[in-house]
């Protein structure tokens, strides 16, 4: 149904917020003072941003009254109750321990689970997880179908774990050193790309096997549920909310960024089915965040994650949402422009590997595009290649991940179709200059996680 005829919004404007268009002359000076780092930019200087689409949705009417509704208890906020049933509804967890983002879940999951020499097989890395993970003393395996790695190839389901992978890993360190298989619906890194519900109840099937926990990034849940709807047999006739609530029941507990699929501008949880796991979290949550009834969230922000869990399972919703990234992608396949494909979910990630294939990838080309972008047009998107994939921990040599990507991530009910119209034009201009564009050097380097605050110069 989604594809054969127009689509859409399921709503209307009500409020705006103006943006400014700036010159070609200012956007090279701020630049410069960014450390050719679109991080680093000020907002008010971007035009189009598309930088993430972590916290910057539009929420809705409902929402907005929600927060009027905000019960800022100390302990037992009545918001708290809300967003646990809903959880329980529509995710189908047991237990729930509100945080204040994604990564705060993912560091309790990790201390809690991991052991110093543990492994933890994913289906590609995210640069927060890996992290947490790592700072457990865990060591990230990446377990994910090759095809992942490749953005030509068209297979439909890139975020699948490749079991013959994970099968090899468990014979050599053994079960018990594995605590838990960690999967995102809908991969991130890969280029916002789905896994089945067929590969989830195969890796269901062998974990269970070993006594080996499932924990899922369920991140952008209704986004994978949509791409199972539309493209795994079976699902056709499922709605998206019930697609949701069977996709978590194959797995044993979740963290979750509620800033992108939930529709909320902050806020996250972890939630677990295990009364042991739950009980620790509820513990260190008080230690790093809060009372376990608010975990760093205030009530008006809980109740505002509530409603938007129950709007972004709406199937008119997420078609929109995922329509409108779908719209973009295919304008820059028309016009010839590299992408990672199929085209993602949240967002459309240019192939900087592809596009700029004269700059060598220790020379950073997806931030350069990423920079050649802005200054184009200042529509501002995010490096996720060389620089996001950080250093060996052993030998300190940059990872060199296979895909150099530039994300275009569209935040949810925010921009309009002329908007993604002004967008390709853009990539198109700087794609025809390409010859032009040489690479960067990075001149200053934090610790963790350092896409975040790193500064370059041009070559
Ligand atoms: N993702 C994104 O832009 C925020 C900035 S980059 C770290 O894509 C997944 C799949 C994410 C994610 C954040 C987090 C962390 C976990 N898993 O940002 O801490 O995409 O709420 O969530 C970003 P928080």
């Amino acid at each position: 149904m989604h594809n054969k005829h127009s689509w859409a919004e399921p709503y209307k404007i009500k409020m705006i917020e103006p943006i400014v268009i700036t010159t070609k002359e200012f956007r090279q000076k701020a630049l410069k003072e960014a450390g050719y780092n679109t991080f680093l930019l000020e907002s008010k200087d971007v035009y189009i941003d598309l930088l993430t689409d972590s916290g910057t949705s539009a929420m809705s009417d409902r929402q907005w009254a929600g927060l009027m509704m905000g019960d800022e208890a100390y302990a037992g906020s009545r918001n708290f109750y809300h967003l646990e049933k809903t959880i329980q509804d529509y995710y189908s967890y047991k237990h729930v321990v509100p945080t204040h983002q994604g990564r705060a879940a993912e560091h309790m999951l990790s201390q809690i689970l991991i052991k110093k020499g543990d492994y933890v097989p994913g289906n590609m890395y995210f640069t927060t997880t890996k992290l947490h993970q790592e700072m457990a003393g865990g060591t990230f395996v990446d377990i994910i179908v090759d095809e992942a790695h490749d953005p030509n190839s068209l297979y439909k389901f890139k975020g699948d774990v490749d079991l013959n992978k994970l099968q090899k890993l468990i014979d050599k360190v053994g079960a018990d050193k594995i605590p838990y298989v960690s999967i995102a619906s809908t991969v991130n890194m890969a280029g916002g790309q789905p896994m089945s519900m067929a590969n989830l109840k195969a890796l269901r099937e062998l974990t269970n096997k070993y006594g080996i926990k499932i924990m899922h990034d369920m991140t952008r849940i209704a986004e994978n549920a949509f791409m199972i709807q539309l493209n795994e047999e079976g699902y056709a006739n499922k709605t998206v909310a019930e697609i949701v609530h069977e996709f978590n029941s194959l797995t044993d507990g979740a963290t979750m960024s509620a800033k992108k699929d939930a529709l909320v501008n902050i806020g996250g949880f972890l939630a677990v089915n295990d009364y042991d796991t739950f009980d620790k979290a509820r513990n260190m949550v008080v230690v790093y965040e809060g009372l376990h009834t608010y975990g760093g969230m205030a009530g008006r922000d809980m109740e505002a994650l509530a409603i938007g869990i129950k709007e972004s399972v709406q199937d008119d919703h997420i078609a929109a949402r995922v329509g409108q990234v779908f719209y973009l992608g295919q304008k820059l396949l028309d016009m010839g422009v590299p992408i990672v494909k199929p085209v993602g979910t949240h967002g459309v990630f240019l192939d900087a590997k592809a596009f700029l294939a004269h700059v060598p990838q220790d020379k950073f080309p997806a931030q350069t595009l990423a920079a050649e972008l802005y200054l184009d047009s200042g529509v501002r998107a995010m490096e996720r290649g060389v620089v996001s994939a950080g250093r060996n921990k052993e030998t300190g040599e940059h990872n060199y991940p296979k895909l150099e990507l530039v994300r275009l991530t569209i935040p949810r009910r925010v921009y309009t179709q002329a908007h993604m119209d002004v967008i390709a034009e853009s990539v198109q201009r700087v794609f025809k200059n390409r010859e032009n564009i040489k690479g960067m050097k990075m001149v200053y380097e934090p610790e963790y996680l350092r896409f975040f605050q790193a500064r370059f110069e041009k070559l």
